[in-house]
């Protein structure tokens, strides 16, 4: 028997490129193949990243809601990937999987959906840290529209008891916000869920190129040992139509370290075998929310949006003694 606790297989299965012309049915059955080495592994979950059907569209300024259309899913799962919730279910493994959500009211989302073993759907997030910019930019050498095809999440950061655990999700530059992960930390997540897709190139500044790529590390540590979770983020990366995003899927563990990590930019499926036990000690003497955690002192976090002005004396104390602390 070996030394682990509470072993979970947890795999997470980055995509290389999806380009303009590929085909739902092509990608889908790249993600079969995916899932089928990712059971082989042992996984027991697999993450797929977010917009994992298409190619990422919010590149592209379009007007034209036909054209706009095509990138979203009606209905999940659909005729096209259905294949993949089948296969689930026959191999017994559940996944992660992020797509673009047009409502059957015509709201669109950035969504990912978590399936369990069974190939049933226990839960579905939809992306509420919306980077970029809603307006054309012409001179920009391809655009972030994220704030103009998605609306920002109505679900909030929620957490489902699954696979005898408690598995969380996210998309992408969620994982820059500590609360989003505070959130499902006070929800006793034990590991989150994340796809992304993140261009190599800022449009916004001169970023030197190798801050990418540590940000996006960081913020996975970071996050993943404030909160004693498990992270487990799945790129899509490589060159879609020439337009490049980078690779860097990981999965952390609970001590904040890079337990595994894609070594290229094309389709790939990393494994570790969790012990999800290895969270506990941190939970208990470290990250102890509720023997060391004084909410009353943090409201300025939920009370304001962007950075205003210090606060006289005295404010601070004011809205710790008005804070009432739920059951
Ligand atoms: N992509 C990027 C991300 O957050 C970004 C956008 C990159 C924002 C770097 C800020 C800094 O990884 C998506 N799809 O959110």
């Amino acid at each position: 028997m070996s030394g682990l606790k509470r072993p979970l297989g947890l795999a997470v299965a980055q995509l290389g490129p999806i380009h303009l012309a590929d085909t739902r049915a092509a990608v889908v059955k790249r993600l079969i193949a995916l899932l089928r080495e990712a059971h082989s592994r042992g996984a027991r979950l697999v993450v797929f990243p977010e917009l994992a059907l298409t190619t990422f569209f919010p590149r592209y300024w379009m007007e034209d809601d036909e054209a706009i259309a095509r990138f979203f899913e009606l209905s999940m799962p659909g005729p096209e990937t259905q294949p993949l919730f089948d296969l689930a279910r026959e191999l017994g493994i559940g996944f992660y999987l992020g797509y673009a959500e047009l409502t059957g009211d015509g709201r669109r989302f950035n969504t990912s959906v978590l399936v369990d073993e069974a190939g049933g759907i226990v839960g579905r997030y939809r992306k509420i840290h919306l980077p970029g910019h809603a307006d054309h930019k012409p001179q920009a050498p391809f655009q972030h529209l994220e704030k103009k095809y998605f609306e920002v999440g109505n679900e909030g950061f929620s957490v489902w008891p699954t696979m005898d655990t408690k598995i969380g999700m996210c998309i992408c530059n969620d994982r820059r916000w500590p609360e989003a992960f505070r959130v499902m930390g006070l929800q006793s997540a034990e590991i989150v869920a994340l796809g992304y897709n993140t261009p190599s190139h800022n449009i916004h500044w001169n970023e030197p190129t190798h801050l990418r790529m540590f940000h996006h590390l960081l913020s996975l540590q970071a996050n993943a040992y404030q909160n004693a979770l498990w992270i487990a983020a799945a790129a899509k990366c490589g060159a879609e139509d020439g337009f490049h995003m980078f690779g860097g899927s990981a999965i952390v563990a609970p001590t904040g370290e890079i337990v595994a990590q894609a070594q290229g930019e094309d389709d790939e499926v990393i494994f570790v075998n969790a012990d999800l036990a290895l969270g506990d000690s941190f939970r208990q003497n470290v990250f102890n929310f509720i023997k060391h955690r004084r909410p009353e002192h943090y409201r300025l976090i939920v009370d304001r949006v962007g950075a205003g002005e210090p606060l006289a004396a005295g404010e601070l104390a004011k809205l710790a003694s008005t804070f009432q602390q739920e059951g």
